[in-house]
């Protein structure tokens, strides 16, 4: 009976993945609690590849993705520096900075980010453009029990989270692969053609829990 009780509450815990094809997720306000955690469906990283399209009018530092484990706060994360003008992945609490990039207000940007700690080498793809592959001092897996979140940066494992870091706008198409992805593969998805969807975060089968006002809504197309 005890073993039943247990049993219905973990399936009423478990979120059903969802097919969010051709939707996004709206952070409609600033807030140090509202966010979206993202279920990972694989541990031990020794490559990644993350890519998302985010849509947004900050104009102050904002996060775009926060993986955290219990080691590291910043294992895999995406960062818009407004005083330096830069996009910069932190990999393993190593920062590489990408200045140069247009990152212009109110307008889709996807941003992908692949590493490997084979090589150490980390590369940024913002709206297709390569950037130049960099060596970050991370040359060991993305090990132990992460935590993903959309809307808020972790400063520590799953908490943290700092209002004037968090997302404002909009985010969509966020996958997450255990290899590096090749250029070819970057540029199916960032023109949204059959690629091959992420085996780590898939956003058409996602695994995800909302906390506080994130909505699910249809991703606003142009009509010709
Ligand atoms: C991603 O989700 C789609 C839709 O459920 C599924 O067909 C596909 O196999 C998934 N891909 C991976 C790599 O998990
Ligand atoms: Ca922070």
């Amino acid at each position: 009976m005890k073993l039943l009780l247990l049993l219905a509450m973990l399936t009423a815990c478990a979120a059903v993945p969802q097919d969010l094809s051709g939707k996004m997720f709206t952070f409609p306000q600033q807030t140090s609690s509202s966010h979206v955690r993202l279920t990972a469906s694989k541990q031990n990283l020794a490559a990644a590849t993350v890519c998302h399209r985010s849509f947004t009018d900050l104009r102050r530092d904002h996060i775009l993705f926060s993986l955290a484990t219990p080691s590291s706060a910043n294992d895999f994360l995406i960062f818009w520096d407004e005083a330096n003008q830069e996009i910069e992945p932190h990999i393993k609490n190593v920062k590489t900075e990408y200045k140069g990039m247009d990152y212009k207000n109110n307008m889709w940007h996807s941003i992908c980010t692949t590493w490997d700690s084979v090589d150490g080498l980390v590369q940024l793809w913002f709206d297709g453009q390569p950037t130049i592959r960099k060596f970050v001092n991370a040359q060991s897996s993305i090990a132990g029990a992460p935590i993903i979140i959309l809307g808020q940066e972790q400063d520590s494992h799953g908490g943290g989270f700092d209002m004037k870091q968090c997302f404002i706008g909009m985010m969509s198409d966020v996958h997450m692969w255990d290899h590096t992805l090749s250029s070819c593969e970057i540029q199916k998805y960032v023109d949204g053609l059959n690629f091959s969807p992420g085996n780590v975060l898939n956003w058409s089968e996602l695994d995800f829990q909302i906390t506080g006002r994130v909505l699910i809504e249809d991703k606003q197309k142009m009509c010709y």
